[in-house]
């Protein structure tokens, strides 16, 4: 590409970046939020406002919340990265891979998700490295060895459609999934289709992939070997879409959460449902009862509780503490924006999520929750996974067999 052509397109991508969702299986937009209001804090966000952090501190406190300041637990922005969503942590707890805004990235359509690159960084900010290199990231995950990594990619269907990672009319047909090693090298190709494949995790022993992936419309999850090998389908469920599958430690038992093609679009915000499923496609159980939105759940290494994404007043995404036993979730964020895409460090100490400063999904950083008092640790583990004791009068509608 000509010099003059790629800073075009760095500037392209640097006045949509705060527009963007980051999003690989986001739910839509709401309709009420839909023209993001991102403008005032876009130039700190597109330079990376390191600032903002104080760095006096490991946990300080956040500043100007609407909410008690000790109605949180202790938070901080991890500094020195660009905007970036789905953040996971490594084995050793200190590094974390996320879908990292990035001028290099095919810049997405206005108001479309996309425009990130895989890049690894540690969660002080200190050392930060990219995997992908073209093309559109999305969803991606350490192995427990941490010599590799998957992730999902644009990067060798670039004449495709550019599309929508938070449309499922419009998912990138061209999203395929990879390996890499940690320093991004050697990466090797584990999808060849063109069918839309992201939403990818890794189980705890290493032993397998669990993704989504969709099919004249239809998303389900599928599995394979950790070399590629032995795909195979896990869910075929016609209505019901599954997504953002992760194992829980028996590395059997898959959480994942669906809404249904027959609401999305009708019904706003998409009403979810968080399901675990057996990676043999047995024991589907239902594990939310409402109509509403449980959205992004992630399992703690205990294997009883989840993190996951609710709407509360006014539009407001926040963080949430659920049990597979059932019962009423514990709210983890009090702030007035965004908050979502929650994961856990394998250690149980930290919780990885996504914070907006300003506007809906969009000036979108990674923040780090300090969960060590919530007891969610793999001490908690007994080894097998719990039941689920539906609420009295449940309003959820049963669960159909595979
Ligand atoms: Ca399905
Ligand atoms: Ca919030």
């Amino acid at each position: 590409m000509q010099s003059v052509n790629r800073i075009g397109v760095m500037a392209l991508t640097l006045l949509l970046a705060p527009l963007l969702i980051v999003g690989c299986g986001s739910p839509d937009q709401p309709a009420a939020t839909a023209e993001g209001e991102a403008a005032p804090a876009a130039e700190e966000a597109a330079a990376g406002d390191t600032d903002a952090v104080s760095q006096a501190s490991p946990w300080p406190e956040e500043e100007g919340a609407a909410y008690p300041a000790d109605a949180e637990l202790p938070v901080r922005q991890i500094p020195n990265i660009p905007e970036a969503a789905e953040a996971y942590y490594a084995p050793d707890n200190y590094h974390v891979i996320a879908q990292t805004q990035d001028p290099d990235a095919t810049p997405p359509e206005e108001r479309k998700a996309g425009g990130a690159l895989t890049w690894i960084f540690t969660d002080d900010g200190e050392k930060k490295w990219r995997i992908g290199d073209r093309g559109q990231d999305a969803c991606s995950y350490f192995f427990p060895d941490m010599k590799r990594v998957v992730f999902t990619s644009t990067r060798d269907n670039m004449d495709m459609p550019i599309g929508n990672w938070s449309d499922e009319r419009e998912y990138p047909q061209g999203a395929e999934l990879y390996i890499a090693d940690l320093d991004g090298s050697n990466v090797q190709r584990l999808t060849d289709n063109e069918w839309y494949e992201a939403e990818v995790s890794i189980s705890p022993n290493g032993e397998w992939i669990v993704f989504g992936r969709q099919i004249d419309g239809k998303m389900d999850l599928w599995r394979m070997r950790s070399d590629g090998t032995e795909e195979e389908q896990i869910t075929f469920t016609d209505d019901w879409q599954e997504g953002a599958p992760f194992y829980l430690p028996d590395n059997e038992t898959i959480l994942t959460r669906a809404w249904k093609r027959s609401q999305y679009g009708q019904v706003r915000p998409t009403p979810m449902t968080v399901f675990t499923v057996k990676h043999d496609g047995t024991e589907r159980t239902q594990r939310t009862f409402d109509d509403t939105m449980n959205w992004a759940p992630y399992p703690a290494p205990d294997g009883r509780h989840y993190v996951f994404v609710r709407i509360v007043e006014d539009n407001n995404w926040e963080i949430f503490l659920g049990d597979l036993e059932g019962g009423e979730p514990k709210r983890l964020t009090y702030n007035k924006s965004f908050d979502g895409f929650p994961s856990l460090s394998p250690d149980g100490t930290k919780m990885l999520f996504t914070r907006s400063h300003g506007g809906f999904m969009s000036n979108l950083f990674t923040y780090v929750m300090d969960v060590s008092s919530l007891g969610i640790g793999p001490d908690g583990w007994t080894g097998e996974v719990p039941a689920i004791t539906p609420p009295e009068g449940a309003s959820g509608e049963p669960v159909a067999a595979r």
